[in-house]
């Protein structure tokens, strides 16, 4: 069932990107709630530059436009709010997936099935006195690709997987849009209220399997190792190097050790070890 702010959804055969085409639409002053959906894209966006793989018609590929009452630096929290979403969508699929800091929704032995990708715009029409500025939140879930690891591209083999792999049998992608747009709903309504984002920090600790894990950091120009301690309540990981606490805001991490807070998922939802 969709809420009352994701009623206009659109859908395109192909598109460039699902986030370039809403950023463009957010300059013109669009408000908060617009979704695209598309089947194919041929520019797939990931961060700083990287490109989003998917083949035609295999997975989710969605971007929602939102407007939330958050401070600059609390704009990790609307990627939280679509990746906890969209765990709870593949949840009801009937998998488990885990948060690895910054952007990835990964299965427990690491491999990644999602990447989220949030992007502000600042300026045209968001910028006019009251229309807060929209920040443009798109995810891409590898759904029914791929269905064994030969389908993928030498540098994805061990680093990807899909739901459609895990579960061992398809999964109908307008269902998983729909339990994704109805999880988003709330955690969205959050974003804008104290209590919401309280709520989004305490949920997206508990999804992480990045806090207890030793990490390297790549920085701009910089990297260091430590071991990720927690989350800000802004979202951001906070990394033990060496006794010095250092908040990580935006950056890549790779996980050299498993967090020793997180166990395997046996049957049924594992809880996070504190
Ligand atoms: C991300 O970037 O993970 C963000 C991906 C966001 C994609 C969505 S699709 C809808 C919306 N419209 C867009 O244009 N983008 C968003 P990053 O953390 O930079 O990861 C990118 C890296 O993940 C690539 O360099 C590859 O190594 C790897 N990768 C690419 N495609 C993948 C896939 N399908 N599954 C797993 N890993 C992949």
């Amino acid at each position: 069932m969709l809420g009352p702010r994701f009623t206009d959804v659109r859908r395109f055969d192909e598109l460039d990107s699902t986030n370039r085409y809403l950023v463009d639409e957010a300059r013109t002053g669009v408000p908060e709630g617009l979704v695209a959906v598309a089947d194919h894209q041929s520019a797939g966006r990931g961060r700083l530059g990287r490109r989003w793989e998917a083949p035609a018609g295999s997975s989710l590929l969605v971007s929602v436009l939102l407007r939330p009452d958050l401070l600059s630096g609390q704009r990790h929290l609307a990627t939280a709010a679509v990746a906890l979403a969209a765990a709870d969508a593949a949840t009801d699929a009937g998998i488990e997936l885990w948060v690895k800091w910054p952007n990835d929704l990964v299965v427990a032995d690491g491999r990644k099935v999602a990447g989220v990708l949030a992007e502000a715009e600042l300026d045209g029409a968001s910028g006019a006195p009251g229309v807060r500025p929209a920040v443009v939140v798109g995810i891409g879930i590898n759904v029914n690709w791929p269905a064994t690891d030969t389908d993928l591209p030498g540098d994805l083999v061990g680093a990807a997987t899909s739901l459609r792999q895990q579960l061992g049998h398809p999964v109908d992608r307008e269902a998983l849009l729909s339990a994704f747009l109805a999880h988003l709903e709330p955690r969205v309504a959050g974003l804008s209220e104290p209590d919401g984002r309280l709520c989004l920090h305490a949920e997206l600790r508990s999804r992480c399997i990045t806090i207890g894990a030793d990490v390297h950091v790549q920085l701009p120009g910089t990297a260091f190792e430590g071991t990720a301690v927690e989350l800000t309540p802004e979202g951001h990981l906070v990394v033990n190097d060496h006794g010095r606490l250092r908040t990580v805001v935006a950056g890549d991490v790779v996980h050299l050790r498993p967090s020793s807070r997180f166990v395997p998922p046996g049957p049924g939802r594992p809880p996070p070890q504190e």
